[in-house]
């Protein structure tokens, strides 16, 4: 094993799952060859109303020119997975257990709910959409806040069968229109408005608006159903920031929201009346549990449709191998519900596992920037998962904030959603998991449905910023561009040859644009869209999205390589590199680069840096610009929008569609911070 590994804590302690590299191996080695048995062994865990036939538990194929792409798993039996996250646990002993602590923006304002109680909500809730006209098929827009309300609502689609489509409550009203009539949504559930940080933002509103932009796309949304959320967060603005909402007792909350009779209904009022039990549906295997809209570079966002029975199982594994979670562990996934993490790794993974986990509305910043540290005391966390952009914005702050608070409780620190760079894995491990926690740095897609790459706590020795091996049932491959495959030593496309349960079966309505998105550039692979690297001793470094790729005089390098080298100057918060193109060298490398808080950006700060650059990856590597970068365009997931800092790299003011982005208005200045005025 290279020098660099860093063992995982477990190797001293008794108990993972997974204890060593050779079980990990032989485990894996069966779920590639003998899928059906892997897998059957773990789906006899769950109820199913028609069994399974382990003689036809998976058929596929991959290869466009042999016919249409397909996968399926278990197709014929039925199942239902509400039943399987709240009757069964509560049939287990589990009715009691506490399924969520919820943690509101403010600090004071916090709630929990037991699996009897939830599974009590959601048949309600059930109940309230039956009673809209909704049957199995239908889909569900969701656009909430993080609230008890979104789990009640995902897992009633669930138990009647319907469809859910969220859309992260953070997106435009355009995005949420176009999402809503792609989808054919007959009913919309909000939330008035809520608090992120000390900014109030009105939901409902937004929705309207939504709703009104839909009929232009020749869609109208029959129902609105709409959580009170306001009161709540009224009464908590008020005992701990008196000029926020000081008037609330005079203020009528109701006529504040903008309302369309005969449309809109408050949820508490459709609760009020209905019966806490509700049948549960059985639907097929292949039958759709939910769609989630993912953005591609180029067209409509994309509504990756995933189904019930592979999609539970392997939410299920993957939450209880790459968490290693045990009963009594407390476990917090920072994600909002409404990215693919939230939906695997908040609501479907720990529910299947009857976990107790926390779900938090707020940010890492509010009222401070140890707000995360505090909830990891105050519930005594053990599993901590987040995104390297979450790590790196607190990194800016120092260790202060985090000595603080008591982190003993934490195991596994988990990260997600784009490469970590090493500077700031080293950070988590260090200053948050104090050099005994394993982290697991886990690769995986809305598309995939679950980690794919990702080390288990209990055995892989880790390197800062491999996301390691592939996860049971995943068989990874790297191609050239020729569709060759490149084995041992070396980089290429990252793609897979066989399917595993948890992925996505189609794009919704458009079976068309899921084969020649994922299958047609290799036929007879799922191709991710990433790049990856594999070294010496097999570990896989996923390098990013294969067209952030920049090839200076021939020399083919990812962006992620060179902004691992700016993160780790001492100065540096954060660095987006990208290519700009070059007379002579075909492309150039063209670096933003946000200092920490209170340093300024100088010259010396960025000749350091090139020469940096220059020592660490190579002469042919030198950046040709360093621009200061108060900010980075990140959309609401926190990924870089690679494609706006190219346009300012070549003061191309043709941005295009920037409504996903977080915060709109740092384009501008990115603009006008331009070190050359061409
Ligand atoms: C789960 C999620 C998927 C893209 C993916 C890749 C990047 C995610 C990563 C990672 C390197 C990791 N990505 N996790 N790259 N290491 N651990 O983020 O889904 O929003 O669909 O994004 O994110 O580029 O292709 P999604």
């Amino acid at each position: 094993m290279s020098k660099n590994a860093y063992l995982p804590y477990y190797k001293t302690a008794e108990g993972a799952y997974v204890r060593s590299m050779e079980q990990y191996r032989e485990m894996h080695k069966k779920s590639i060859e003998l899928p059906a048995q892997f897998w059957s062994e773990i789906a006899v865990q769950f109820h199913w109303e028609t069994p399974y036939d382990v003689d036809n538990f998976c058929s596929y194929n991959f290869d466009v020119t042999r016919g249409p792409v397909k996968v399926k798993w278990m197709e014929g039996a039925t199942t239902n997975v509400c039943y399987n996250l709240l009757d069964k646990n509560v049939r287990n002993g589990m009715g009691d257990k506490v399924a969520f602590y919820w943690e509101g923006n403010d600090p004071e304002d916090y709630s929990k709910i037991t699996y009897k109680k939830l599974l009590e909500e959601v048949c309600r809730f059930a109940n309230v959409l039956k009673s809209k006209g909704i049957v199995k098929g239908d889909r569900v827009a969701i656009y909430m806040p993080m609230t008890l309300e979104i789990v009640i609502t995902m897992l009633a689609c669930a138990r009647i069968g319907a469809v859910h489509s969220i859309v992260f409550a953070g997106f435009s009203s355009d995005s949420l229109a176009e999402r809503m009539a792609d989808c054919k949504c007959k009913v919309l559930v909000t939330a008035d408005s809520v608090y992120r940080g000390d900014k109030l933002l009105n939901i409902k509103s937004l929705c309207d608006i939504a709703m009104d932009k839909a009929k232009n796309f020749g869609h109208e949304i029959p129902t609105c159903i709409v959580v009170r959320h306001l009161p709540r967060l009224y009464r908590s603005m008020n005992t701990t920031n008196g000029t926020n909402g000081s008037d609330s007792d005079t203020i009528d909350l109701h006529s504040d929201v903008p309302w369309t009779d005969g449309r809109d209904c408050w949820w508490h009022d459709e609760m009020d009346d209905v019966e806490p039990a509700c049948y549960p549906v059985w639907v097929s295997a292949e039958d759709p549990l939910f769609m989630l809209y993912t953005s591609g570079s180029t067209g409509k966002p994309k509504g990756v449709l995933h189904t019930t029975g592979g999609y539970l199982i392997y939410a299920a594994t993957t939450f209880k191998y790459v968490f290693d979670y045990h009963p009594g562990d407390v476990y917090w996934c920072t994600a909002d519900i409404g990215w693919i993490t939230g939906h695997s790794y908040v609501v479907y993974g720990p529910l299947a596992n009857g976990a107790s986990s926390v779900i938090f509305e707020g940010t890492p910043f509010y009222p401070d920037n140890g707000r995360y540290w505090s909830i990891i005391e105050k519930y005594k966390v053990s599993q901590f998962y987040t995104a390297p952009t979450a790590i790196r914005a607190l990194m800016k702050f120092g260790e202060e904030p985090v000595k603080k608070y008591n982190l003993d409780t934490l195991k596994v620190l988990g990260s997600v959603g784009e490469p970590i760079n090493p500077e700031a894995w080293l950070w988590y491990y260090k200053h948050i998991g104090k050099e005994r926690c394993s982290i697991a740095d886990t690769f995986w897609q809305t598309e995939t449905g679950g980690h794919v790459i990702t080390p288990l706590p209990g055995c892989t020795p880790m390197k800062p910023g491999s996301a390691t091996f592939p996860f049971f049932g995943v068989n990874p491959i790297l191609l050239d561009e020729s569709g060759k495959e490149i084995k041992g030593v070396g980089e290429g496309y990252l793609v897979f040859n066989k399917p595993w349960p948890g992925m996505m079966r189609t794009l919704f309505g458009n079976h068309e644009r899921y084969q020649s998105v994922y299958f047609s550039k290799f036929p007879g692979y799922y191709c991710t869209g990433d790049g990856a690297r594999r070294d010496e001793d097999g570990y896989l470094w996923v390098t990013g999205r294969v067209d952030d790729m920049l090839n200076v005089s021939g020399h083919l390098m990812s962006t992620a390589e060179v902004e691992s080298v700016l993160t780790e100057h001492p100065d540096v918060s954060e660095a987006a590199v990208v290519s700009r193109p070059h007379s002579i060298k075909g492309e150039c490398l063209y670096c933003f680069v946000t200092p920490n808080n209170g340093i300024p950006f100088t010259p010396k700060l960025s000749s350091e840096l090139v020469k940096k650059v220059r020592e660490t990856i190579g002469p042919f590597a030198m950046p040709d610009v360093i621009q200061h970068a108060p900010g980075l365009p990140k959309t609401r997931s926190g990924k870089i929008m690679r494609r706006v800092l190219r346009k300012v790299a070549v003061n191309d003011r043709d941005v295009g569609d920037i409504s996903t982005l977080a915060d709109e208005h740092i384009v501008e200045e990115l603009f006008n911070n331009r070190p050359e005025k061409t």
